[in-house]
């Protein structure tokens, strides 16, 4: 496969990725909490991280925040702008949070109880306020509704109850903005989610109104599911809002994106390199990712994540789509299999090398964020404050 370097080097001008704000700050999991000193706390600490990676990679210009971590009751948003200003990086998707608080413990927009539906869709319409007053395009809530054991909820009633809030929320919507309908299988419902997968997330976009879309978190299906194909429907159906990347071996893990299998990644953008080539239309689709990480160091492993995605991407775009689209209809499967392949072999690192160097960024992002010192300087500055607040509760 001759490296066609020139398309490579053009598509990766344009190709623009999301960091989330909680991918920075201490997480673990529901067995406990692996604190690191670097790790950010406050919304400045989060703004200075995310600004690391896009000073050292140039291709994440925005973060998304989470609406009670990063923006409680009574944040001055001009204090956002300010760090907008600083760090280099804007804020991007909004994404509320009514998972956490105890009344949700049976659901928000789908909790039997009026109260906390109402309670809930106050919050996200609050959600989609701060995003109007901020220039946030994209909201996009993630509901962790459902329930754990059969015949507790009425499933039928639940779906309802959620398909009239997001047509309220979708209301609210400014002209410019969009609902980001995420789904999920299970985690922390066990029993049933009630917006478990591709197909209801559609519906209930659908449902919305003509803003929402559907959010494809790539760790959010079923080990055997094919998610090219999901992306490929919604391309189909003009559905695909974005992705929330990561890499799970098992479940949601939220692992690096591509350290468990790339090439599922990379056959994501194909889908999608491929609709563009047909249609001749540059997909709008938000590339955000979603990872948190309780053992890698967090502005590394997000380095790590950008960089994988701009490599898996631009194998993609060496797709030769008139070779793909011959041999599909002349049913040579192995040549259509190795327009693929070829591509997905190709060594892109140079080319994606020459491309930093021609942007006046470190060839390695990682190794020049390595050497800059950043870890060290936010383990002490950040270390002490931890350490005095007592062990790291
Ligand atoms: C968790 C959920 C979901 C959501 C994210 C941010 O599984 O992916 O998008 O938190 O709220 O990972
Ligand atoms: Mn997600
Ligand atoms: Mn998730």
């Amino acid at each position: 496969m001759a490296l066609n370097s020139q398309n490579v080097l053009a598509a990766l001008d344009s190709f623009r990725i999301e960091v989330p704000s909680w991918g920075f700050a201490d997480t673990g999991t529901r067995f406990g909490k692996f604190v690191q000193d670097s790790a950010a706390s406050t919304l400045e600490e989060k703004f200075s991280d995310a600004g690391q990676v896009h000073y050292f990679t140039g291709v994440c210009p925005t973060v998304a925040l989470h609406v009670l971590w990063d923006l409680p009751a009574g944040t001055d948003l001009r204090e956002v702008v300010k760090l907008s200003d600083k760090y280099g990086v804007r804020a991007g998707s909004i994404n509320p949070n009514v998972f956490q608080d105890q009344e949700y413990k049976h659901g928000s927009l789908g909790n039997e109880r009026p109260e906390v539906r109402q309670r809930a869709l106050d919050h996200i319409l609050e959600s989609v306020s701060l995003a109007k007053q901020l220039g946030c395009r994209d909201l996009a809530p993630w509901l962790a509704d459902g329930s754990n054991y059969p015949g507790t909820a009425n499933i039928r009633h639940r779906k309802q109850w959620i398909a009239e809030a997001f047509r309220k929320v979708h209301e609210a919507l400014g002209p410019s903005q969009r609902l980001l309908v995420e789904y999920k299988p299970f985690e922390p419902a066990f029993y049933h989610s009630d917006i478990g997968d591709w197909g209801m997330a559609l519906l209930l976009a659908r449902a919305a109104g003509p803003k929402a879309f559907v959010l494809v978190d790539t760790g959010h299906h079923y080990q055997a599911q094919n998610i090219e194909q999901i992306v490929a429907w919604l391309l189909s159906e003009n559905m695909l809002g974005g992705f929330h990347f990561n890499d799970r071996r098992y479940a949601d893990d939220d692992l690096t994106l591509g350290s468990i299998d790339p090439y599922q990644i990379f056959r994501v953008f194909a889908e999608i390199r491929h609709w563009e080539w047909e249609s001749r239309q540059r997909a709008d689709i938000a590339y955000m990712i979603d990872q948190s990480h309780n053992l890698k160091n967090k502005v590394e492993a997000m380095i790590q994540t950008v960089m994988t995605a701009q490599l898996l991407y631009a194998k993609a775009v060496l797709i030769d789509h008139e070779a793909l689209q011959k041999a599909r209809t002349e049913q040579r499967l192995i040549d259509a299999e190795n327009c693929y392949k070829d591509a997905y072999e190709t060594d892109c690192r140079p080319v994606l090398r020459d491309w930093r160097k021609s942007h006046g960024l470190a060839e390695d992002p990682l190794q020049a964020f390595r050497a800059s010192g950043y870890t060290e300087r936010t383990s002490r500055e950040r270390g002490v404050r931890k350490k005095g607040a007592s062990s790291y509760a």
